[in-house]
């Protein structure tokens, strides 16, 4: 509220229940932006906050449905509105039947009114009128001309978008954040370990994504970040395969791109390893490319390298280029470059991660990173059976991804191979959240034999 001009008035709206089919919902999740804004994790509600000259600067008001004995009885129990104002720090709480009236009233004696299209609505952002109808829809107060009236005479010329505005505080990680981070990251590298253990031939894919998510779920986690890849042999050349439905083969490679959310926290590793424990020496080699990439990318994750999401992409195409040319490509000129860029390599080098697993949406890749920002470096190679790429390394794909954390963790001592990690992104140095999962040609077979003491995990 103190970033915003004075005259301003924030409208934020919680998630709908979503259906699987029929009347059969699915496990409630609440939009990212409004759990940021207020913790409240009740669906169909919503929050408006009037910037004032108040000592804390604003008012809130928070919308939720109260409570109702008939309707707790089979669904569970709800906030008060007495208790919204203790425990969410609201100043007042309202029915959600009247949000949409306040928010007319409120809308008309303010400048700027910042509001996006509900988190459900396909459009994503912006505001078109179909999408403010239905996010006033979840009350039937009113009619629909009102809300036609609503959106025509007051909205078009004073709305702002409030997701650009969130998003810049939510790239920056607090220090409760980062230690949730950091647990969620602890949680699905641990699992990465173990289910490098659990795998073995003529198992299926389903069985190890089953296993990871058991290992996650045990250790707290509410659901899993994403739909997990785990793909075995060419399978891995499809980026985001999650059929996951075939059996692993002794010989095989498989990555596995799976990371639990943990307390409203997503996070997101990659590891690759061989299904027999062992890599071959053309799987070796292709996975030291990768991992030599990545772990080069991941000591740039600083703010005093001053350098931006782009150029640490450009930075890892370079990178791949020169080391695969090392093990026996022949990747030069433009047509190298773009052999790298569309064919081996053809995704970007990393994202943002948080709340959501893509905080991406309002991100400038052409800004430097910050101190506090985490990001995910997870440079990966995939090559095709076409006769321009060496024989040996056909029909393997390899990526290794983590995020770089807020430890106090010097680069050098990381041990990273190729594997999605997590990256925090330190004034000076940057930490690796995901380091419990093996990284080093000589940790992941380790941990594939069992020759890595989990027992801490
Ligand atoms: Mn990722």
């Amino acid at each position: 509220m103190d970033s915003l001009p004075d005259n301003s008035l924030v409208v934020s709206v919680g998630g709908q229940i979503k259906y699987m089919s029929g009347q059969i919902f699915y496990k409630f999740r609440q939009a990212s932006d409004f759990w940021y804004l207020t913790g409240f994790e009740e669906p169909d509600s919503a929050v408006i906050l009037e910037k004032n000259s108040s000592s804390k600067g604003y008012r809130m008001t928070l919308f939720c449905a109260g409570k109702d004995s008939a309707k707790e009885k089979w669904e569970g129990a709800r906030t008060s509105f007495q208790d919204a104002v203790a425990h969410f720090k609201a100043d007042d709480a309202q029915p959600v039947s009247k949000f949409p009236s306040v928010l007319k009233t409120l809308a008309a004696s303010f400048s700027n009114v910042y509001m996006d299209a509900p988190p459900n609505s396909r459009r994503g952002r912006g505001l078109s009128h179909k999408a403010i109808m239905k996010y006033l829809s979840f009350s039937n107060s009113s009619s629909r001309s009102e809300f036609e009236n609503f959106v025509d005479s007051v909205i078009p010329s004073k709305r702002q978008s409030l997701a650009p505005e969130v998003a810049k505080l939510r790239s920056i990680k607090s220090d409760p954040e980062k230690t949730i981070m950091r647990k969620a990251a602890d949680i699905s590298g641990r699992a990465h370990a173990k289910t490098m253990r659990f795998t073995n031939p003529d198992m299926s894919e389903h069985n190890i994504a089953s296993h990871f998510e058991y290992l996650c779920a045990m250790q707290g986690s509410q659901r899993p970040a994403y739909v997990p890849v785990v793909a075995s042999g060419a399978n891995a050349l499809t980026i985001h395969y999650t059929a996951n439905n075939q059996i692993v083969h002794n010989g095989e490679m498989i990555l596995i791109d799976a990371g639990c959310e943990y307390n409203g926290y997503a996070s997101d590793i990659t590891r690759t390893y061989p299904v027999s424990g062992k890599f071959s020496s053309a799987q070796a080699a292709l996975y030291s490319s990768v991992l030599t990439v990545q772990k080069k990318l991941i000591t740039m994750c600083t703010e005093a390298a001053n350098i931006s999401l782009s150029e640490l992409h450009r930075e890892s195409c370079i990178l791949m280029r020169s080391e695969l040319n090392r093990i026996g490509f022949n990747l030069h000129g433009a047509t190298g470059m773009g052999d790298v860029e569309r064919v081996l390599y053809p995704h970007y080098v990393g994202h943002p991660i948080g709340i959501d697993l893509h905080e991406s949406t309002h991100f400038d890749r052409n800004a430097p990173i910050r101190s506090g920002m985490v990001i995910t470096i997870e440079p990966g190679v995939y090559v095709p059976a076409a006769s321009n790429f060496p024989t040996a390394f056909h029909d393997m794909g390899i990526r290794i991804e983590v995020c770089p954390t807020f430890l106090m963790f010097s680069i050098t001592n990381a041990k990273v191979v190729a594997s999605q990690d997590e990256v925090l992104v330190g004034k000076d140095h940057p930490t690796i959240l995901s380091v419990n999962a093996p990284k080093e040609i000589a940790d992941v077979e380790g941990a594939c034999q069992g020759l890595l003491d989990l027992s801490p995990f």
